[in-house]
């Protein structure tokens, strides 16, 4: 999130998009309903009804799949009407830079697209420069070049018509969520974004992201109190564990991952660190050699030097161009390329698309450990049914792991709160946390390279490891200490001292810090930020609902992101009833600024999207792989036979497993004309390991179930309660039919699109609930993130005559 959840408040409309938030996201909702009792027009834009629909002012369904085409009639109801907050757009986005000659649209493709790769060449997004290297620009956003003539061409063809006619939604219910939500494109009016997995689980996620930041940034809501787009993280420190790199493409704090094409530390740091001309340009990527350098005296101490690049030969390198996410990872698993592996807290065999592929795939291994709280259909795929467990080779162990109330440590919300939470009770039994068995299944990793070498031992051995696993000491790491005598500023600092912010951190390994982002959380031995329970706060604090000492965010505990968008340029509070930080007495108050320069009109002010290289908010956004303004495309199996905004029909840069190449439905296929989408539980938790567990809650939501329109079951004779079979070109899933009036037939393309939902938390370990809803869903993803396309592919459904053998 760019705000925190107590922000949402603030907002004079509110539109939640692809997030179910009072069932998935409680906590945000009281906030939700907090603004609405003072007005606010909470707008639900979602395929189904929930209770989320329920509470807002109004609910708007819309086809699965058809965000960006929604969207864009937004984008041209804002430039039409001229409703955009105008200094805001010309000053401090990029709508007035002038693209260079390469840039060039055409029927659904961008320039630079190479068939054979499926990849753009992004140089030809560039914008054009002046003879100092700066970016040209035209604040009177008239120059047909200028990024916001450029913008308004792309979305001319998003009329009304075509728009309602993709995504199904009545034009008069378009007009009512445009009107609502761009009312707050005036200075002192505020409209937040509140997204999650219904635009992140598509071929285009990224995309819709961008356009939903995109309209924030045309109507003046990014910084503001109130505003911003607000992504609602998933399982508990999800968003711990993004910046701490779960993910296999970034290392901790949002480094790329090394690849073979930066053999050295320097190319790598080259490649990787943006560079400005213009000296209002803050440029704080320009920081990353001082983050990397420090991480990587973190992970390797005193074997990390100047002279061996600070250990980056003893990190391994991805080879380039290789995709190694989980979708990936699999179908290089079932193609036989992997021997064994572990899996923590993770149920694949239930959460991950085309879960047959998945299911195959763990039989090709020798060996798997699973550290599991649960028995699930993971660490008992050697024996689900239709397999003998006597003619599967994989080896499995089970280590039992506690839960989440048997560990110290930090999470960190939505909101970027960096929490302690304090262990309730001892682990029962023998189970461990995941820290403990991470320390010493490594320290035993070490102790067998030491003795019989192997693979790449000097990147293990040299590796700094603690002796125990210790919460308190590891937070201090990952904050980051002094590895000599370091005068900063006047202020000494002792070797061990605690760095006491990430602008302290050095490139020349004097610093080590495990994430740079959370530099500043543990300034001082002893003094653990995550612990405060402070509610202190200044009037101006009080007002906007802000708690400077409760806990501590990242970064450097600013609240709102951005927030130097917040003012105008002379420094003035777009919205002087609600002012999120205010320039007095040559310092600003309030929120701990965007970075401390005066107001950006005076001599020494600086723009005030510090991460962007050029200090702009990204109308352009030239970063995405898949094109600088999001396009419509189709999801990856759709029920039209053609795209009518252009002629190419999905996303061309989309990513498809190679197995799966073969196991996409055509083009409105008639044999699966239904799109599917696919949803969490309040009852349930995700793969429902966890909660089909949990007897009061299996009580509550026992078994599989399909929400389907009465028309659609009208139409194949299906009444509330029957058993169906869902069918899609991947598979199978037997469930209980839910007739219902919170699912609508869309009207598409002049035909009727039937649209049919289901959750994916059961599974067969659980007896008589039915088995997983992944094994209708296509292994395709978004090119910038591969995040699987979870929420729209296509299934026929059939009435059961009689419990079938499909009933697992
Ligand atoms: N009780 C409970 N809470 C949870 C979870 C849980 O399993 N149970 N899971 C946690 C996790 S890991 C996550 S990631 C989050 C998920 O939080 P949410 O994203 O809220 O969860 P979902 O139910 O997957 O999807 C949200 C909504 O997206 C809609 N949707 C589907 N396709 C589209 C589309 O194309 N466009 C639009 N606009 N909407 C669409 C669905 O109908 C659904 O209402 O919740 C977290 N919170
Ligand atoms: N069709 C469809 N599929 C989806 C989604 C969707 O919306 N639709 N959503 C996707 C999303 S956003 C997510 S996050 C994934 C989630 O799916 P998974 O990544 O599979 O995660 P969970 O089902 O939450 O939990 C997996 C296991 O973790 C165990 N566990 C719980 N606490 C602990 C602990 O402290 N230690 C250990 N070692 N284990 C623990 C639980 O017992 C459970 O079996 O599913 C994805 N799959
Ligand atoms: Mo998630």
């Amino acid at each position: 999130m760019t705000q925190h959840w107590i922000d949402i408040k603030n907002a004079n409309a509110i539109l939640i998009m692809g997030s179910n938030a009072a069932e998935h996201h409680p906590i945000s909702f009281k906030w939700v309903l907090k603004a609405k009792d003072k007005g606010a027009k909470v707008i639900h834009v979602d395929p189904k009804f929930s209770r989320t629909s329920a509470r807002s002012s109004f609910h708007v369904p819309l086809r699965s799949g058809t965000d960006i085409a929604f969207l864009g009639g937004m984008v041209k109801y804002i430039l039409e009407n001229d409703l955009i907050q105008k200094e805001y757009v010309a000053e401090y986005t990029n709508a007035s830079f002038l693209l260079g000659d390469d840039y060039k649209f055409e029927d659904g493709m961008f320039s630079g697209f190479d068939p054979a790769t499926g990849t753009y060449d992004r140089k030809k997004w560039a914008f054009a420069k002046d003879e100092k290297g700066i970016s040209k620009r035209d604040k009177t956003l008239k120059d047909p070049r200028c990024v916001f003539q450029q913008l308004k061409k792309h979305y001319e063809r998003y009329n009304l018509d075509t728009v309602s006619s993709v995504t199904g939604v009545s034009k008069a219910n378009l007009l009512a969520v445009y009107e609502a939500y761009t009312a707050t494109g005036k200075p002192d009016k505020a409209g937040t974004i509140m997204y999650a997995l219904g635009w992140t689980q598509h071929s285009v996620g990224c995309q819709n992201i961008r356009l939903g930041a995109m309209i924030q940034l045309l109507l003046g809501n990014i910084g503001v109190a109130g505003g911003g787009v607000n992504a609602l993280r998933g399982e508990p420190n999800v968003q711990g564990s993004t910046d701490h790199a779960i993910l296999w493409h970034i290392l901790p704090g949002y480094h790329a991952v090394p690849t073979t094409t930066w053999p050295k530390l320097e190319d790598y740091l080259k490649a990787t660190t943006p560079k400005t001309n213009d000296p209002k340009s803050v440029n704080w990527w320009g920081n990353r050699p001082k983050y990397v350098v420090s991480l990587l005296k973190g992970w390797f101490g005193d074997n990390a030097t100047a002279e061996n690049e600070f250990g980056y030969q003893l990190l391994p390198k991805c080879d380039a161009g290789v995709d190694y996410s989980t979708m990936f990872m699999f179908d290089r698993m079932y193609q036989g390329k992997m021997k064994g592996g572990m899996i923590f807290g993770h149920n694949p065999c239930i959460s991950m698309p085309n879960t047959h592929k998945i299911r195959a795939a763990m039989q090709t291994l020798d060996w798997l450990v699973m550290g599991e709280v649960h028995d699930t259909e993971t660490s008992s795929f050697w024996r689900q049914p239709g397999l003998d467990p006597k003619k599967i080779k994989t080896e499995v162990f089970m280590l039992p792991s506690c839960q989440r109330g048997e560990k110290d440590g930090t999470t960190s919300n939505s909101g970027r709160w960096h929490q302690w939470h304090h262990k309730g009770y001892e682990p029962l039994g023998e189970s461990k946390s995941m820290g403990w068995m991470l320390v010493e299944i490594f320290k035993r990793v070490q102790a067998l390279y030491a003795k019989d070498k192997g693979t790449f031992a000097e990147g293990v051995l040299s590796h700094w490891w603690p002796e125990k696993y210790d919460a308190e000491q590891m937070s201090a790491l990952i904050n980051g200490v002094f590895t000599r005598d370091t005068t900063i500023k006047d202020k000494t600092y002792k070797k061990g001292d605690h760095v006491p912010g990430f602008a302290a951190l050095q490139a020349d390994g004097s610093t080590t810090s495990l994430n740079w982002l959370y530099c500043g959380a543990y300034p001082e031995a002893g003094k653990n930020l995550t612990k405060r329970r402070e509610l202190t706060q200044t009037p101006m604090q009080a007002k906007l609902g802000l708690f400077p000492n409760y806990t501590w965010a990242w970064p450097m505990n600013r609240r709102l992101l951005y927030n130097r968008a917040s003012v105008d340029p002379q420094g003035k509070p777009f919205n002087p009833e609600l002012p999120v930080i205010l320039w007095e007495g040559g310092k600003w108050v309030g929120d701990v600024p965007d970075g401390g320069a005066p107001p950006m009109a005076e001599e020494k002010g600086t723009y005030p999207f510090i991460m962007q290289a050029e200090g702009h908010g990204q109308i352009f956004g030239p970063g995405r792989v898949d094109g600088p303004f999001p396009e419509h495309y189709e999801p990856a199996e759709t029920p039209l036979a053609k795209n009518p905004f252009s002629q190419q029909m999905n996303n061309p840069c989309m990513k498809v497993a190679k197995a799966d190449v073969d196991l996409l439905a055509k083009n409105a296929d008639p044999k699966y004309p239904i799109v599917l989408t696919t949803y969490s539980l309040t009852e349930h938790w995700c793969g429902g390991g966890d909660t089909r567990n949990t007897p009061y809650l299996l009580e509550a939501e026992p078994q599989q179930y399909v929400e389907m329109s009465h028309e659609l079951a009208a139409e194949k004779g299906i009444k509330n309660g029957d058993v169906v079979v869902v069918e899609s070109i991947r598979g199978k899933v037997q469930a209980i039919a839910m007739v219902t009036v919170r699912i609508v037939p869309f009207q598409v393309e002049g035909k009727t699109v039937h649209l049919v939902g289901m959750p994916f938390c059961f599974g067969w370990t659980t007896p008589g609930c039915g088995d997983a809803t992944n094994r209708l869903t296509p292994s395709v993803g978004d090119p910038n993130t591969t995040i699987p396309e979870y929420k729209a592919c296509l299934v026929n459904v059939i009435k059961a005559d009689k419990v079938s053998e499909l009933a697992i």
